[in-house]
């Protein structure tokens, strides 16, 4: 890791983009970019990753990078005219001064505001800040807010790569009896019928109205991370499998097996903000040995 520094206290990360180093006395370990807000690291107090990002993710401006945990607004996927997920993920946010009383843990704020690249795709007059939050576990804090004279809809996700050790023997435990629009059966509607969503193929299910609590088991890793969501009613459950691994230029062939997608998001029902008004959705990750 890059120690050289910038006169905002940011750091020189891949690419030469600048990143935000965070670090927890108990030892955890976080790393944001300012391109698209983007948490790409996330490490225990033995260094072990917490979060996947491919070894081929590009790391340019206007470019997504592949991994960790992009920042998905104001369009969810390609449910819209927007680019795929929308602009954010493909911006660069201004690092801001961090609200002091957060009890001690290592803090970064990041906004973005629209401009004239946003407002060509998208003619809204917005602020999104998205707080990021380590101590014993991760938590990013994802606020909008219309700063125009029209109301506007948007939908969002915090977009989880979650790091195991081998997607075939994870489970994702707490959404049994939540329906969900299947993806891969042409957007079928069904309701989820297994204590434990495995993964054995290509899985891309929108949980609609999803608990708050998740539990992802790692069994490989003998890892469980806990995923816990507030504002945020859907959960993404995604993995590309062998043929779409080998369809997406920034995934090795073999990358799909260290990672799951465990997503939470506004994005079944999009959310509507009148002038002045701001909408806050909230994620925690926290690993259990
Ligand atoms: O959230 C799931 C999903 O929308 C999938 O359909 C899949 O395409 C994934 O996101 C990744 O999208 P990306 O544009 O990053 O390749």
């Amino acid at each position: 890791m890059s120690e050289q520094r910038r006169s905002d206290g940011t750091a020189v990360g891949e690419g030469g983009l600048p990143r935000v180093l965070l670090a927890y006395p108990s030892g955890g370990r976080a790393e944001v970019y300012l391109h698209g807000a983007h948490v790409t690291s996330w490490t225990d107090a033995e260094g072990r990753p917490l979060l996947f990002v491919s070894e081929r993710s590009r790391w340019e401006p206007g470019a997504a990078i592949r991994g960790g945990i992009p920042v998905v607004f104001p369009q969810f996927a390609d449910r819209g005219p927007l680019p795929k997920h929308g602009f954010a993920r493909t911006r660069t946010w201004e690092l801001a001064e961090t609200d002091p009383d957060l009890g001690g843990a290592a803090t970064a704020l990041l906004r973005l505001r629209d401009d004239e690249s946003t407002r060509a795709l998208w003619p809204h007059s917005f602020r999104a800040e998205l707080l990021v939050a380590l101590d014993e576990s991760l938590t990013l804090t994802l606020r909008v807010a219309n700063t125009g004279d029209s109301g506007f809809d948007f939908t969002a996700a915090l977009h989880t790569y979650l790091r195991v050790d081998d997607v075939r023997q994870a489970r994702v435990e707490g959404l049994r009896g939540v329906p969900y629009v299947d993806k891969v059966d042409d957007g079928a509607r069904k309701v989820e019928d297994r204590d434990a969503v495995t993964v054995t193929g290509e899985t891309d299910r929108v949980y609609v109205g999803a608990p708050d609590r998740l539990r992802v088991r790692d069994a490989a890793a003998g890892r469980t991370v806990v995923v816990e969501k507030e504002g945020f009613p859907d959960a993404v459950v995604w993995n590309p499998w062998t043929e779409l691994a080998r369809e997406l230029p920034d995934l090795g062939d073999e990358e799909y097996l260290r990672m799951l997608c465990v997503e939470s998001g506004a994005v079944a029902e999009p959310v509507r903000l009148a002038p002045g008004e701001e909408w806050k959705g909230t994620l925690r990750l926290r690993h259990e040995p």
